[in-house]
């Protein structure tokens, strides 16, 4: 099944609660102005690649709902609400679902357990589960199930720990090569995908997003995006300097079919 072939996305405004996202490490936080800006040249980047863009407005109870990825997935045929597995972030589905109602025939949601966008890779011949500190067990086989109602073969995999998600570490970029990072290319998960490895210090540029026939890239990969050239990539380099700072990339921000 093509997993690059997008028309729609939803997408959220980023809220000024922004700045309190969560975020695993210390260091600078976001200023709300540059992921606002950031959060602006993405719809703008999706649109040029070739999708028509929804913004839903902002969830100032929520610092961290721009990242529309993690509590749903959208094909075609239907759509998922989620059950995101950080406790400042298990509301955000319901706020989703009126947007998901309007626009899919068919809304499934989880019978049971925790599982976030972030840790699913459509591929071509089956859909990616990763289990993380956000996706357990019981959400992963929840997701499986619904999934499998959708008519798409789950497969549940074991990435890394360590990772915020599956997606933190790889994404797949045209139907048969997985850009990843150093640790994931170890973990041996893409064995049987062509795989490029981010060099040592670009780790961030492995959560990539392939639109239509562009990939979108964040800016400040020099070497990632040289290799990606020589291959023949079309690359949009988008500025993620401060949605990197709330651990975030080019994935999490929003919701393609
Ligand atoms: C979080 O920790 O949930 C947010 N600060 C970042 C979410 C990133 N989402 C994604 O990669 N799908």
């Amino acid at each position: 099944m093509p997993c690059h072939d997008f028309r729609h996305a939803i997408l959220r405004t980023p809220g000024r609660s922004v700045t309190a996202g969560l975020r695993a490490h210390a260091g600078p936080g976001p200023d709300y102005a540059a992921i606002a800006a950031e959060h602006a040249a993405y719809a703008g980047a999706l649109e040029a690649a070739g999708v028509a863009v929804q913004i839903l407005p902002p969830l100032e109870d929520f610092p961290d709902s721009v990242f529309v990825e993690d509590p749903a997935l959208v094909f075609p045929e239907g759509a998922i609400l989620l059950n995101p597995g950080a406790e400042t972030r298990m509301g955000e589905a319901g706020h989703l679902r009126p947007a998901l109602d309007a626009r899919f025939d068919r809304v499934l949601t989880l019978a049971e357990g925790h599982a976030d966008g972030g840790d699913v890779m459509v591929t071509p011949g089956c859909v990616l589960i990763g289990l993380s500190a956000r996706t357990d067990h019981a959400g992963a086989r929840a997701l499986a199930a619904a999934l499998a109602e959708l008519g798409r073969a789950p497969r549940i995999v074991a990435p890394p720990a360590g990772a915020l998600h599956l997606k933190t570490i790889a994404s797949l970029i045209d139907a048969e090569t997985v850009l990843t990072t150093a640790e994931g290319e170890a973990s041996g998960l893409f064995a049987g995908y062509r795989r490029i490895v981010t060099p040592e210090g670009e780790e961030a540029a492995a959560n990539a997003l392939r639109v239509n026939a562009t990939l979108l890239l964040s800016a400040g990969h020099p070497r990632t995006a040289d290799r990606l050239l020589r291959e023949g990539y079309a690359l949009d380099l988008v500025d993620t300097t401060h949605v990197a700072r709330i651990d975030a990339g080019l994935s999490c921000m929003s919701l393609r079919w």
